[in-house]
């Protein structure tokens, strides 16, 4: 690990990960011991890391995966579910499943064609959904809080992105940990300060089975663009990705870039199909987009 002047072994590598996680969960006050954690599985190699870690440092840990019916001719969803339900079976532990074509009737993709949004691309409605429904799960399940499994190579290529247009509404809503709001569970992000290659290692010499491919829409997007160029960079300059986000964080906390002020939590109010909190006048846009989708007749 250039960036950290520090080379370990397959054992100390296998301590030294979870020691800097719970570093981080400590910092940045993600959780404690005592709470309820769901830990949002998508069967690759960041989350399912980061639920195996969780779970070795003690912390109370169940996952959620959301199957959202993408074939993409390389059965991306059926082969995510497979490697999430192994893992949590051989670790005995409590997976909730949430079949999104079951649930809303139409998988991601087709629900996207139906209304159109995303030009052609289903991210926008899938966004939409697996925030709606990881929120809407934590909420009814009882969870104290919300785990992605972020890491330093996702978070820069946002960060990146919001930089260049200086997103000022973006920047402040990007941290390790965003708040707990009326109706809106915790979130955070313990791998935010690991590289991807670090994660991969971790799965690697852990021995955990991930699904390599991803997902088939990823492909061209603009965040894998940013990955790239911050990769260049980070070649040459080791360790830019890590200072690029960890001076951000200092700047926005020190308050240096921008004035906080308060999230437009104050214009949220709950949505009266489904409970969690919109700024849209009457129905949450999820709700709109399902509504949407039952007043098209089935053919
Ligand atoms: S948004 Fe788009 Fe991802 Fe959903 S459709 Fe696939 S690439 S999984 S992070
Ligand atoms: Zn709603």
């Amino acid at each position: 690990m250039r960036q950290h002047k520090l080379a370990l072994c397959k054992e100390h590598y296998l301590e030294w990960v979870p020691e800097q996680t719970d570093r981080f969960i400590k910092k940045y006050n993600m959780f404690t011991r005592d709470e309820k954690i769901l830990v949002a599985v998508s069967g690759g190699k960041d989350s399912l890391g980061l639920w195996d870690i969780l779970v070795r440092l003690g912390y109370q840990a169940d996952g959620l995966y959301l199957g959202l019916g993408i074939d993409g001719g390389i059965d991306y969803s059926h082969e995510s579910q497979r490697l999430t339900e192994k893992f949590a079976n051989e670790h005995n532990l409590k997976l909730h499943i949430v079949d999104i074509e079951k649930e809303y009737r139409q998988s991601i993709p087709v629900l996207s064609q139906m209304t159109h949004r995303g030009h052609g691309k289903p991210c926008a409605v899938c966004g939409l959904t697996k925030r709606h429904e990881m929120n809407r799960i934590a909420r009814d399940l009882g969870y104290d809080v919300l785990a992605t499994g972020h890491n330093l190579d996702d978070e820069a290529a946002v960060l990146f992105g919001n930089t260049l247009s200086w997103s000022g509404e973006y920047l402040l809503r990007q941290g390790p940990v965003l708040p707990a709001g009326d109706g809106l569970a915790r979130k955070v992000k313990p791998l935010c300060r690991f590289y991807e290659r670090e994660m991969t290692a971790y799965c690697l010499v852990r021995g955990i089975e991930y699904i390599y491919e991803e997902c088939p829409f990823a492909e061209g997007s603009q965040s894998i663009y940013y990955k790239e160029l911050l990769n260049q960079l980070e070649t040459t300059r080791p360790g830019a990705k890590l200072t690029f986000y960890l001076r951000f964080l200092e700047a926005r906390k020190s308050g240096e870039l921008f004035v906080e002020k308060d999230m437009e939590q104050a214009h949220l109010h709950p949505c009266p199909n489904c409970g969690q909190p919109t700024s849209a006048p009457d129905l949450c846009s999820f709700c709109r987009m399902i509504e949407k989708v039952n007043s098209v007749p089935a053919s």
